[in-house]
């Protein structure tokens, strides 16, 4: 049994801006320097790399209303989309690796351009669903779903500096989050409202993880033909694997938790795409660093086919005596 050989488009995105810590922005690079590319190979993937989002600087970057640096994402949400487009058109699968969770706005409006019915799994202590106006914060990493889905287009005000060219591209019926427990009082709400399909560490707990992955695969992919996007924020697992991340929650996903979700996504043969997030190299010390990115590319590597139970190449021989 061998991993499934793939052809995977590396897209980088160095953003920093969604949130307050800095950091996220060597996010790419630690993961890069951890081996990532290297351990992707190994178990027969073909990486291009495509290189990090340029997010430039933008200079005059006030506040709209609460919200912190608007422009500043909004052009590096670009950038991203179409680096994005073009990994996924030229390889057929990408690999994201932010940057704070702002950085899927990019990615998702990217992957909508070549398969707009994806399904999305959100895999995350929080569920990033706030608008600029239930946000108590501003930081737009807690809140790229508001601008993907359609349903709440109602709620989102058109800011701007680059925003005119981002448009809502998924419906609420598109998004399952898994890993949640962290979840503001305005989220809970869209939540509610929209029955959303929500599976927090409450139903991890009651279900077990094989139930609740299966729930929410069922409910975003009912017949099982759609492609699928995973966004997955680091801090979805326990702050014990991914410490250096700016928004722990204590009470995570464990690694095995994870691991089992990436090896059965990775056996529906649709994952399209993942996003790697809020991964910060300058939080905690050298050796939460160092777990934490250890982690990252465990998962990103078991989401493109390695697995728990081992790996061999198709033209490997028993050696004989
Ligand atoms: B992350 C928060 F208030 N909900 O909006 C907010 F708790 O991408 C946190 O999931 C957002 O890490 C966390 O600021 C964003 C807060
Ligand atoms: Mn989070
Ligand atoms: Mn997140
Ligand atoms: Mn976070």
């Amino acid at each position: 049994i061998t991993g499934q050989w793939k052809q995977l488009g590396l897209v980088g995105v160095p953003v920093s801006k969604g949130q307050k810590k800095d950091g996220t922005e060597k996010g790419p690079a630690s993961l890069r320097d951890g081996g990532l590319v290297e351990r992707l190979t190994d178990i027969g993937c073909d990486v291009k790399d495509y290189g990090d989002a340029d997010f430039g600087e933008v200079n005059e970057d006030q506040c709209y209303d609460n919200v912190k640096n608007p422009r500043s994402v909004a052009q590096g949400t670009l950038k991203t989309a179409d680096m994005v487009e073009q990994a996924l058109r030229t390889e057929g699968h990408c690999l994201a690796i932010g940057g704070d969770h702002s950085m899927a706005i990019g990615t998702i409006m990217g992957h909508a351009r070549v398969n707009p019915d994806m399904a999305v799994l959100w895999i995350d202590a929080h569920a990033d669903i706030n608008t600029p106006l239930t946000s108590d914060s501003g930081n737009i990493h807690g809140m790229p779903l508001s601008f993907l889905a359609k349903e709440l287009d109602q709620y989102v005000p058109h800011m701007p500096g680059g925003w005119e060219d981002i448009q809502a591209c998924i419906s609420v019926e598109q998004i399952a989050w898994i890993g949640l427990r962290d979840v503001d009082p305005g989220e809970r709400k869209i939540i509610e409202k929209y029955d959303m399909n929500a599976f927090s560490m409450q139903e991890v707990d009651r279900y077990g993880i094989r139930e609740v992955l299966e729930k929410a695969i069922k409910a975003v992919d009912p017949d099982g033909d759609k492609p699928i996007h995973v966004s997955f924020d680091v801090d979805a697992m326990d702050p014990a694997h991914t410490p250096s991340t700016g928004t722990p929650v204590s009470g995570g996903l464990s690694v095995r938790e994870m691991s089992y979700i990436a090896e059965e996504v990775a056996d529906t043969g649709r994952l399209a795409m993942v996003d790697v997030a809020e991964v910060n190299p300058n939080l905690g010390s050298k050796q939460d660093v160092d777990n934490t990115v250890k982690s990252a590319i465990d998962i990103a590597a078991r989401f493109f086919g390695n697995r728990r139970q081992g790996l061999c190449p198709p033209d490997y021989d028993i050696p004989v005596v």
